[in-house]
């Protein structure tokens, strides 16, 4: 088992600029074994895409289930009890392969939407999206402000091979309506992250990355762990308790 702590400055760090980089959370055993799991997968169901330019695994845990104990290490668990001192669930999983020479980019832009198992119109949450049997909407800042993404990088990432860019401290602006975007990015930095590291972000960061014109894969297990409950009604499709059982003895 590979542990790591966090370095003491990584939490004013990731308030302040919306990310942060975490070398070394997962050893290179581990990130094999997280590999040959997802590639012994059977990927019979709509939720694994592939096209030329990325293949995804959407609901990954849920397609997955042998992911979460290789997954939840002491090192993770000690990560998210530092990130949410009072607890959390996972509320989304997606694997991202961003093959060598792939040519999809994706354009700047905050997540602001969550997967719910089903709609039920509440009191500051809309707009709403259906496509292909997956219900989504966009919560209260407050939701996304509670929630945040770990990027686990199963390659080394850098800016030949899709690395993510981000404007640091955009996530304290609110929804950014997307015609001022431009106004932001001048600012960009691209995060780095060496194979077994993280990164940290905030949903309402703005992000991007670019086509890749690298030999090498970009993979990443995309994780959102979030300390907020939805109202009554409205459930994250794919909430995960973090239970003490999935940790490894
Ligand atoms: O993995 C990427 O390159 C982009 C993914 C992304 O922007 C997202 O999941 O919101």
């Amino acid at each position: 088992m590979h542990a790591t702590t966090l370095p003491p400055m990584l939490t004013p760090e990731f308030a302040a600029r919306g990310c942060a980089t975490l070398p070394g959370l997962y050893g290179p055993e581990e990130v094999r074994a997280l590999l040959a799991c997802i590639e012994n997968a059977p990927a019979a169901s709509p939720n694994f895409r592939r096209s030329q330019g990325v293949f995804a695994i959407r609901n990954l845990l849920g397609e997955i289930p042998a992911l979460l104990p290789l997954l939840h290490t002491a090192a993770l668990r000690e990560l998210l009890a530092e990130l949410f001192p009072t607890g959390c669930h996972l509320t989304k999983a997606i694997y991202f392969d961003k093959p060598a020479g792939s040519n999809w980019l994706v354009a700047w832009h905050q997540d602001l939407m969550i997967n719910v198992a089903q709609r039920a119109d509440r009191p500051g949450y809309g707009p709403w999206t259906a496509k292909a049997g997956w219900v989504a909407v966009q919560p209260p800042a407050a939701v996304l402000e509670n929630t945040t993404t770990i990027r686990l990088h199963l390659d080394d990432c850098d800016a030949t091979n899709g690395a993510l860019k981000v404007v640091p401290g955009s996530h304290q602006r609110g929804v950014v309506p997307p015609e001022t975007i431009t106004d932001f990015t001048p600012a960009a930095t691209v995060c780095p992250v060496p194979a077994g590291g993280a990164m940290l972000m905030k949903p309402l960061l703005l992000h991007a990355s670019n086509r890749s014109t690298s030999d090498r894969p970009r993979r990443v297990i995309h994780l959102e762990f979030s300390a907020e409950e939805l109202p009554a009604g409205l459930a994250w499709r794919e909430r995960l308790a973090m239970a003490a059982e999935h940790l490894p003895r």
